[in-house]
């Protein structure tokens, strides 16, 4: 995994230090180019287009990021692009024509950025990705990606369910719920998790489905599944919120979810984890939405024209439902 920047010698850190404190002296006295609004109030003005309200995941960044901005003292406009990619692009636009300081953005999907980053790019706002990634080939259309392995929470599921089924003699078929079509985690989750489960050949994927990251997707796409297919042994939601929305549909299907069906998800918010704890999930891999902020130290970076990392990675660990009881009474989101 690419981690640039991550070894600073000691003469390289009080370079960094001296420039940091120049630009932030420098914000102080007012110099003009800070800020949207004037600009003479030495805030840093930070452009966040967010995806939209999808999932508990969702709302708890949102949060992270909202409280993160406040705390660090920098100035947020933040806009909910409702789940759509056009509503992004516009608000990056308008963030260019405001002149923030910094963009950062989760971009909904991978592919379709290029131009607007570019424009971005033209206008002299660095642009940080937060917790979703781009295909861009061009890596210098942005400052740095902040977020998750996905790739490796797929894995980790794959995997735990290839320790449980390791004595399965018979086929064991699984269904997907995919998240959002051409987005990073969908993409790289199920990547991840068929790798993983290659490893043993009685593990079968009998169907694979987009259920958007959102409660009423994964019920509806697993009701579809329930319908066509007389043997399920095992659910793998991309997120929490899919596999809530599969229980009703296995619940009235007449199975128990948990035990007539293995299910396994991806986030760990709290609703996952009571699930988890009560048998009716069977395990989570976790990916973090507290990404506030490590955004707003990077967006302080940017802006004192420090060089930061081209990926900075959340810590993620993975719960089984023992470990759900136990983690759940401090779980923040
Ligand atoms: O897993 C899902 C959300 O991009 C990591 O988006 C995020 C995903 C998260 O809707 O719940």
């Amino acid at each position: 995994m690419l981690k640039t920047g991550t070894t600073i010698t000691r003469r390289g850190l009080g370079a960094i230090l001296a420039a940091g404190l120049l630009a932030t002296g420098l914000a102080a006295c007012g110099n003009s180019d800070t800020g949207s609004d004037g600009g003479d109030d030495g805030k840093i003005v930070l452009g966040f287009s967010q995806i939209g309200a999808e999932s508990g995941w969702r709302t708890a960044n949102t949060n992270s990021i909202k409280e993160s901005a406040a705390a660090a003292g920098i100035e947020l406009k933040f806009d909910d692009a409702q789940g759509k990619q056009e509503n992004q692009i516009k608000a990056i636009r308008n963030f260019i024509q405001q002149k923030v300081d910094v963009i950062a953005f989760s971009p909904i999907k991978e592919s379709g950025w290029d131009t607007v980053l570019k424009e971005a790019k033209d206008a002299k706002i660095p642009v940080i990705l937060t917790d979703r990634a781009v295909d861009s080939a061009d890596k210098s259309l942005y400052k740095s990606f902040l977020g998750s392995d996905f790739v490796k929470e797929g894995r980790l599921a794959g995997e735990w369910l290839v320790e449980q089924k390791k004595t399965a003699t018979g086929p064991v078929n699984i269904v997907e719920l995919q998240g959002t079509t051409g987005s990073a985690p969908a993409i790289d989750r199920k990547e991840g998790f068929a790798t993983a489960i290659a490893a043993n050949p009685n593990l079968k994927i009998v169907a694979s489905q987009s259920g958007d990251f959102t409660r009423a997707g994964g019920k509806q796409v697993m009701e579809q599944f329930l319908k066509a297919n007389p043997k399920i042994d095992v659910l793998f939601a991309h997120n929490d919120d899919m596999g809530l929305g599969a229980l009703e549909a296995i619940t009235a299907a007449g199975k128990v979810p948990g035990k007539d069906i293995t299910i396994i998800t991806i986030d760990a918010v709290k609703d996952g984890m009571q699930a988890l704890a009560d048998g009716k999930f069977n395990f989570i891999a976790e990916c973090s939405p507290l990404l506030g902020d490590q955004l707003m130290d990077l967006v302080k970076k940017v802006k004192a024209g420090e060089e930061v990392p081209a990926r900075v990675e959340t810590q993620e660990g993975t719960f089984t439902q023992e470990q759900a009881k136990a983690a759940l009474p401090t779980r923040k989101y």
